[in-house]
């Protein structure tokens, strides 16, 4: 099997209504839609995206570009390919749109090795589960104002979730902790409660929030801090009982391992496009797992699943609705568990 021709396409997916997290700004998702063809009519699907659209054009020149140097390639090549491309950007850089482009075609290759072989992709990676925690993501941003918080998240558990996550970063603690309480008042004791800052604050008002936030028994504090502040996140975890959760900003196994070695953080977040792809997205996970530290997906809910469905020290895959309307079939949430597709390759195709 060879790689015999690349295509994209750019579809802008507009969200229900503009939203806000500390540090985020948005009315849709701009995505990059890569199609790999074989010689013997085989067709391997993925995507990446930037918010609000912008800037894709430089998201869709990279991953043509560096496409070309697939053509020909056998598609089970994945490793060397993905080493391939990672020396070519040497000059370029290795994060960023680079390696948002090597994700797309690394994913689009493993689509066609699962669909060559007719299994799905966690049965080829090795499986140990069929279905996995998840939480509703796509809901109670920063931009919702406090009073409509319980309503939304009890929306969330009527609609099957037995978990949901909150965005945070108000300059005021007592107005974060009032957030957080209208969450737990309205789910209860038994639903889980994340909570996201979005990069939002400096470690010592980390540190404060987080004690005040103890008696709310949360699942994870996500990004307390700045991303590239490791040690800063290593006192916010020290200094409190809630798990941090961090990743979904570092690109690639090197991201992670700072994380680990600055023990920044109890979860890691591998993001699909920032991470590589389904390949390094699994040396990441490998390297957790030598630190007996579990791993939550973030976003790319369909793609990550493949991840879930054969990956033991994954907790949990981020459910978020955005990129449903690409897709002809559905991800599926059962009793708060999202289900592991049982179709070949990554078990999404894309609707034309
Ligand atoms: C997030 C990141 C980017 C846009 C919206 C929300 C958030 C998450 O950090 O973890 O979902
Ligand atoms: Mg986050």
């Amino acid at each position: 099997m060879k790689v015999s021709a690349i295509e994209t396409r750019l579809v802008e997916v507009e969200l229900a209504n503009p939203i806000r997290t500390a540090v985020h700004d948005m009315a849709s998702v701009g995505c990059v839609l890569l199609t790999l063809r074989t010689n013997d009519g085989l067709v391997g699907e993925s995507f990446i995206f930037t918010l609000n659209a912008a800037r894709i054009k430089a998201f869709d020149e990279m991953v043509r570009g560096l496409g070309q140097l697939v053509i020909g390639s056998d598609p089970h090549d994945t490793e060397a390919i993905w080493h391939r491309l990672w020396t070519e950007v040497n000059p370029t850089g290795h994060k960023g749109v680079t390696v948002a482009a090597m994700s797309a075609i690394d994913v689009a290759c493993w689509d066609l090795v699962g669909k060559a072989a007719d299994l799905p992709l966690h049965k080829l990676f090795g499986a140990c589960r069929d279905e996995v925690d998840t939480y509703a993501s796509s809901g109670l941003w920063f931009s919702t104002p406090t009073e409509a918080l319980g309503p939304e998240a009890a929306a969330f558990v009527e609609g099957g979730f037995r978990a949901v996550k909150l965005r945070i970063g108000s300059e005021r603690i007592a107005d974060d902790v009032a957030r957080v309480r209208a969450v737990r008042e309205a789910v209860g004791p038994d639903i889980g409660v994340l909570v996201d800052a979005n990069q939002a604050f400096a470690p010592k008002h980390a540190i404060a929030l987080a004690r005040r936030l103890e008696p709310f028994d949360l699942v994870w504090l996500e990004e307390p801090v700045v991303t590239h502040n490791l040690r800063g996140s290593g006192e916010v975890r020290a200094a409190t009982e809630i798990p941090i959760a961090s990743g979904e900003t570092e690109y690639t196994r090197y991201g992670m391992r700072d994380l680990l070695e600055a023990q920044a953080a109890d979860v890691l977040m591998p993001d699909l496009q920032r991470i590589g792809g389904y390949s390094e997205c699994r040396k990441a996970a490998a390297g957790a797992a030598m630190f007996d530290t579990p791993i939550s997906t973030h976003f790319f809910t369909e793609h990550s699943l493949a991840i879930a469905g054969s990956t033991q020290n994954c907790m949990s895959v981020e459910h978020i609705d955005w990129f449903a309307p690409l897709f002809n079939e559905e991800v599926e949430v059962v009793d708060g568990k999202l289900r592991v597709p049982d179709r070949p390759g990554t078990g999404f195709t894309f609707r034309s």
